[in-house]
C-alpha cells in the first residue's frame, strides 16, 4: 500500500494525489505539514512525500514517474516515446519555469506578508517569459498536452491557479489571462477526483490557515 505524506493545501501534495486518484491507485494519505516532515523520506523537508513497501521517495515529479511505472492502468503518458517526452516537457515547464518563479509572490499574495520591490520585479520578467514560452507549447485542446488527459494535467491543475492568483493580486494582472486557463479549470473542476482534491485542499486550508494564526 502507498502512503502519500504532506498536506491537502499543498499543490505538489494534490499533483501527485489526483494522479493516484485518476489511475485508479490504491492509497492513504498522512498529514505532515512543513517543519513536521520525516528527514529520511524528505531530505529537504517538502511535501509531498511517498512511503512505499520498498521505501520512501519526494520530488511530486519523481513519484509520478514511479506511479506511471509501477501501476500501468490508465496510463497518464502516451506508449509512443516522442509524445510521453512532449507531456513530460509540459509538466517540467509547469513546476519549473512557472510554478518555482511564482512560488517567490506567494508570500505577498496569500500569506500576509511582503516582497521586495526587486524580487517583485525580477519574478515578473522571469514570468512573463515563461508564460508566452508556455503559450507556445501547451495545447489546451481540451487537455492541456491534447486531447487525453495526463500527467502534464496533474501540474497544470494545481499549479495554473497559483499562478493566476498571485500574479492578480501582487502585479494586478493575470499573467495567464491571455491563455484559456479559466475554462480549462472549469472542466477540469467537473471531474469528480478533481472535486474531491478541491474539497480536501479547502478543509486543509482552513485548518493551516488557523495554525499560522495559532503561532
Ligand atoms: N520540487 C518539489 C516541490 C515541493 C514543494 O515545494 N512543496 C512545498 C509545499 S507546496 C513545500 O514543501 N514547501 C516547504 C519548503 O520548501 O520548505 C516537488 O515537486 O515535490
Amino acid at each position: 500500500m502507498l502512503t502519500l505524506c504532506g498536506f491537502a493545501a499543498s499543490n505538489y501534495h494534490n499533483k501527485v494525489k489526483l494522479a493516484l486518484l485518476e489511475k485508479g491507485v490504491a492509497f492513504t494519505e498522512e498529514l505532515a505539514w512543513v517543519g513536521e516532515t520525516d528527514p529520511a523520506a524528505s531530505p529537504l523537508g517538502k511535501v509531498p512525500y511517498l512511503k512505499t513497501p520498498d521505501g520512501a521517495m519526494c520530488e511530486s515529479a519523481v513519484i509520478l514517474e514511479y506511479i506511471e511505472h509501477k501501476y500501468p492502468q490508465n496510463p497518464l503518458l502516451p506508449a509512443d516515446p516522442f509524445a510521453a517526452a512532449k507531456v513530460r516537457e509540459l509538466a517540467l515547464f509547469l513546476d519549473l519555469h512557472l510554478e518555482l518563479v511564482a512560488r517567490n509572490l506567494y508570500p505577498e499574495a496569500f500569506f500576509g506578508a511582503k516582497v521586495s520591490d526587486s524580487v517583485k520585479e525580477k519574478t515578473g520578467a522571469q514570468l512573463e517569459k515563461s508564460v508566452a514560452a508556455f503559450a507556445k507549447l501547451a495545447k489546451f485542446s481540451p487537455f492541456v498536452a491534447g486531447d487525453a488527459f495526463t500527467l502534464a494535467d496533474c501540474a497544470a491543475v494545481t499549479h495554473l491557479p497559483l499562478v493566476s492568483g498571485a500574479t492578480k493580486v501582487v502585479y494586478g494582472k493575470d499573467f495567464l489571462a491571455d491563455l484559456p486557463v479559466r475554462d480549462y479549470l472549469k472542466m477540469m473542476g467537473e471531474r469528480p477526483h478533481m472535486q474531491t482534491v478541491n474539497a480536501d485542499r479547502k478543509a486543509n486550508m482552513e485548518k493551516m490557515m488557523a495554525r499560522m494564526r495559532a503561532k
